[in-house]
């Protein structure tokens, strides 16, 4: 079994953005920085679909069934332009980045790889579509005004363009230092 995902990559300078973001996240109040769990900023992406548990035979299909929607799918240049917080920026327990508009082109491409995973057998997501890149988890005891007031000095940001070039299916392998990320198949987007 491998635990996959599929996603979208950032490219260097937007990782290095973010990278810059997360140290100055790190230097908040002890008492909050403790608490939070950044994302490396090499790891950092934008998942479409997760796929988790993919029995190793399935990956072809898998990849098989991405291609066409590849193909056919152009996405608009895409920046990501501020930052928030899931469930809310008042209980922030994941800190993300996100595309604030338009994300209708990246919410389309989600759903039309949830529907062409769904026969698959892979669930579709109950929580809708999100489209974000994590940079943090936060522990729910965390200290909150430190890190409202950042969310709020940082929600309108420009961090830089998003890898529209192609999907990526990716492994992730869960370690004690970090989730491990393997590309297992890149599809380039609208090369039809
Ligand atoms: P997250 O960063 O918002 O948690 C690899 O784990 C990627 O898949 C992450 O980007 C993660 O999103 C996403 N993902 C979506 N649903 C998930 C789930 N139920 N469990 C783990 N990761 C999930």
């Amino acid at each position: 079994m491998k635990r996959c995902f599929v996603a979208l990559r950032l490219p260097e300078e937007t990782r290095a953005a973010l990278g810059r973001l997360l140290v100055e996240l790190r230097e908040l109040a002890p008492a909050a920085a403790r608490r939070l769990r950044p994302v490396r900023s090499t790891n950092l992406h934008l998942t479409l679909k997760f796929l988790g548990a993919t029995p190793d035979d399935q990956v072809p299909t898998l990849t098989a069934a991405l291609e066409p929607i590849a193909r056919r799918s152009r996405l608009p240049p895409l920046t990501l332009d501020g930052i928030g917080a899931f469930p809310s920026a008042d209980r922030p327990r994941i800190l993300f980045a996100a595309p604030l508009h338009p994300q209708e082109p990246l919410c389309h491409l989600a759903e039309e790889i949830e529907q062409a995973c769904l026969p698959l057998g892979f669930a579709a997501e109950k929580r809708g579509q999100h489209p974000h890149v994590t940079l943090a988890r936060i522990e729910a005891a965390t200290p909150r005004g430190p890190l409202s007031d950042f969310i709020a000095r940082h929600a309108h940001d420009a961090f830089g363009a998003l890898d529209v070039s192609a999907l990526v299916l990716f492994e992730s392998q869960l370690s004690p230092s970090g989730s491990i990320y393997t590309p297992l198949a890149t599809l380039a987007l609208g090369a039809a």
